[in-house]
């Protein structure tokens, strides 16, 4: 396989600085060592720089810094599209919203090739407000809503080519929702495994039936991984840790189904922040995990095919 890797140094979306470092935080965990070291090519192309300011504003006073973060979006619509033509693209965050221009840019390609664009969430929240619902005003809390097309991005954030069809996406980890999301999220009628959900049912179960319906619609598949997806203590280097997160092997088994489906076309790795982490650790986790998304296993197995 081939990959790309592509640094989005954003953290204007979230309320603690430091996310700025991630891409740096992954090239010193060794990333691109981790994939290279399974057999497959990786290029990284550097930092994304963020286009010009346009004058954007919104009613919503509380929102935060988002003349700056538009700019951002702007320039990764276009990367994002750019680089799904090619290599699998590896985008490392930079805080969430970034999610907004790479799901956007990935869903573009996905309509001109006629394939539906699924994608699968994994993060302690929904991410889910509008540009009226936030009440932090913290941007990163609104790139889900933004690419399933809910209403009032419009002329603020980049036109939408290809709104993401709400049924196409699977919510995984979630243990933080806000009123407003929780609303939204019925409504446009997302999957939401919330911890409880894995705690029943274990979180192979929810992955699975979730991949055989990519594979039967021919999807093409973005993962979006928080790090707060996963529990603070295995992974203390993010801003907004939330108690009782996916554990080491509920986080590595996911990335090992998904390594074996064959259909990952894209992925963000995101909220890594290495001003809080300990010692590297979540930035080596992330790394780890990623390994085991791009085929490490501990034992050989023969590799499964969804549908
Ligand atoms: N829902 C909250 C907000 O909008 C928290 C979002 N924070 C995240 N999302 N880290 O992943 O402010
Ligand atoms: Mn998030
Ligand atoms: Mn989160
Ligand atoms: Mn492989």
């Amino acid at each position: 396989m081939h990959c790309t890797l592509l640094g989005v140094p954003v953290q204007s979306g979230t309320g603690r600085r430091g996310c700025d470092m991630g891409p740096n935080g992954l090239r010193a965990a060794g990333l691109a060592e981790a994939i290279a070291a399974l057999g497959h090519t990786v290029r990284d192309v550097g930092d994304l720089k963020p286009a010009p300011q346009r004058p954007v504003s919104h009613p919503n006073a509380s929102i935060k810094a988002l003349p700056e973060t538009v700019a951002w979006l702007d320039a990764l619509v276009e990367k994002a599209y750019e680089l799904s033509a090619g290599a699998l693209p590896i985008f490392m965050g930079g805080d969430h919203v970034m999610a907004a221009g790479t799901v956007a840019g990935v869903a573009g390609h996905a309509k001109d090739k006629g394939r539906p664009l699924f994608v699968l969430w994994l993060d302690a929240h929904p991410d889910f407000h509008t540009l009226e619902s936030t009440e932090s005003g913290n941007l990163h809390g609104t790139p889900a809503a933004y690419f399933t097309g809910q209403e009032g991005f419009s002329g603020i954030y980049p036109d939408l080519v290809a709104p993401v069809d709400p049924a196409n996406v699977c919510m995984v980890g979630i243990r933080s929702v806000d009123p407003a999301e929780r609303t939204g999220l019925r409504q446009a009628g997302v999957t939401v495994h919330d911890m409880r959900a894995i705690d029943e049912n274990g979180i192979a179960v929810l992955i699975k039936a979730f991949l055989e319906r990519v594979e039967a619609e021919n999807g093409m598949l973005h993962v979006s991984f928080d790090v707060d997806f996963l529990d603070p203590s295995i992974a203390p280097g993010v801003g907004t840790t939330v108690p009782g997160g996916a554990t080491f092997r509920e986080a590595h088994l996911v990335m090992e189904m998904l390594h074996d489906s064959g259909l990952v076309t894209s992925l963000d790795l995101v909220e890594l922040n290495p001003f809080l982490d300990e010692r590297g650790k979540a930035a080596i986790l992330l790394t780890e995990l990623t390994a085991s998304l791009f085929g490490r296993q501990v034992m050989d197995r023969p590799t499964r095919s969804y549908g």
